[in-house]
């Protein structure tokens, strides 16, 4: 054994162990890293201490609240994205009130012990406000590590299994010949994979179209207010006849080569959803996304029963533990947990290994709707799992690229993040204050006679 110890020596494990048994914030002291050659010892990282929990919401073309950690380094800070659409204002008050007091002092190194402390340490666990909340401050933890790493996230995970993430982006139109268009502009920008959503007949307003046509009408219930939430209207019959058509028309129209998706949304019940899924089939869909409700994870056995198609599901979960039955009894192709409100990477990598054991793959959710900084966290992970199936992604607009910059950058049909250390994106307090938070919401949907519907 080389006279250099590896690791803490006895003097700072004896430090270690007792700190733990007072319930403090782990703190190793200094710790003499393994030497070797000639040269003067290394002596390991000073100790660091969270100083500021900064939370910052904009809304530099629609609502972010990202959340600013900085540390006793000068100069040393972190940034990662705490954005829950329609509850923005919820996660920066848990943010503010409740995690910013437990944080200041800590060692912001640790990352796993911080996840936990947030995670189990609040009694009250899971949720998609406080995981939301969570996965903030862990992105901006892991792009702290990187900065001081001088590393890439990516690189502290363990580095590249691919050369980028393979990408889908969104086609969607009023009738067939409009998303075959779309689709092809989408392949012409060097997409591979492409979702496919089309408008239902009668029910303009469909999730993922752009038409509208509010509910009320037809309910006769009081007409939308501003600043309140669209309703859409929804029935599962014409959504069930419509959608394997527009896929047979593509298939017919664009061939084999272009892989097609279709996102669900939620909205199916599981018969219905094991018929959308078996007529499907001919048309070899990369996967069919979100059947059903996140609640109804047992029904997942009787689609698959009836069906070949590739499921996906996920977006709703907040935590690793939603997705177990469906990982453990291969009732999914791909988990599509969104990274900002699991929890973070610290939570995705757990999910990422579990999903390996059982040959599922990861898809993780990258709508507008989540800030640059989950953006990055997705291809970090994306591209240093063995596991990985398709990225969803977004191109930002100017505006949210001046308050948010930095972030992935796609190239032929793939997303990547370059070898700035940490995670590569940053926020500009000062643009961000010229964009107040807007009160908004997502939709909701009803059924022609006015009952809820999940949108
Ligand atoms: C997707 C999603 C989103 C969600 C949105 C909700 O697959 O991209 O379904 O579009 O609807 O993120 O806030
Ligand atoms: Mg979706």
């Amino acid at each position: 054994m080389s006279k250099h110890t590896n690791g803490p020596g006895r003097r700072n494990f004896l430090k270690l162990t007792s700190a733990v048994a007072l319930g403090g914030p782990l703190v190793a002291g200094e710790t003499e890293m393994g030497g070797g050659g000639a040269g003067p010892r290394p002596r390991g990282l000073s100790p660091l201490k969270i100083t500021d929990v900064r939370v910052i919401v904009t809304c530099p073309g629609r609502n972010y609240v990202l959340v600013k950690i900085l540390t006793s380094e000068p100069g040393l800070y972190g940034v990662g994205d705490a954005t829950l659409n329609g509850r923005e204002l919820a996660v920066a008050t848990a943010l503010e009130k409740h995690i910013a007091p437990l944080l200041i002092g800590r060692d912001p190194e640790q990352i796993e012990d911080i996840y936990q402390y947030l995670y189990r340490g609040s009694y009250w666990r899971s949720g998609p406000v406080q995981m939301t909340a969570v996965a903030g401050v862990d992105l901006a933890l892991w792009d702290i590590k990187g900065k001081r790493a001088g590393m890439p996230v990516y690189q502290l995970l363990g580095g590249r299994t691919r050369i980028g993430a393979l990408a889908y982006t969104h086609a969607s139109g009023n009738d067939f010949s409009e998303v075959e268009d779309a689709v092809h502009r989408a392949v012409a920008r060097g997409f591979k994979c492409v979702r496919a959503q089309v408008a239902i007949p009668g029910m303009e307003g469909t999730y993922g179209t752009s038409g509208k046509q509010r509910s009320e009408e037809h309910a006769g219930r009081v007409a939308q207010q501003a600043g309140l939430p669209e309703t859409e209207l929804f029935e599962p019959g014409p959504y069930l006849r419509t959608v394997p058509k527009l896929f047979e028309h593509l298939r017919l129209k664009l061939g084999d080569e272009v892989e097609l998706l279709h996102d669900t949304h939620e909205k199916l019940g599981p018969i219905d959803a094991a018929r959308l899924a078996h007529e499907l089939e001919p048309y070899h869909l990369f996967f069919l996304e979100d059947l059903l409700r996140p609640e109804h994870k047992e029904s997942f056995r009787l689609i698959r029963q009836h069906s070949t198609t590739p499921l996906a599901m996920g977006e709703l979960f907040n935590s690793l533990w939603d997705c177990v039955p469906l990982i453990t009894e291969q009732l999914i192709d791909y988990i599509r947990c969104d990274l900002g409100h699991i929890g973070g990477i610290t939570a995705a990598r757990k999910v990422a290994a579990l999903a390996e054991a059982f040959q599922v793959k990861s898809a993780w959710h990258g709508p507008a709707d989540i800030g640059p900084p989950t953006h990055a966290a997705n291809i970090h992970v994306d591209i240093s799992i063995p596991n990985f199936g398709v990225q969803e992604m977004v191109f930002f607009p100017d505006v949210t690229r001046e308050v948010i910059p930095g972030g992935p950058v796609f190239k032929d049909g793939y997303m990547n993040v370059d070898d700035a250390p940490g995670l590569g994106t940053d926020v500009n307090e000062e643009a961000a204050k010229k964009y107040a938070y807007q009160r908004a919401y997502l939709p909701t949907a009803r059924r022609k006679d006015g009952s809820v519907q999940d949108w």
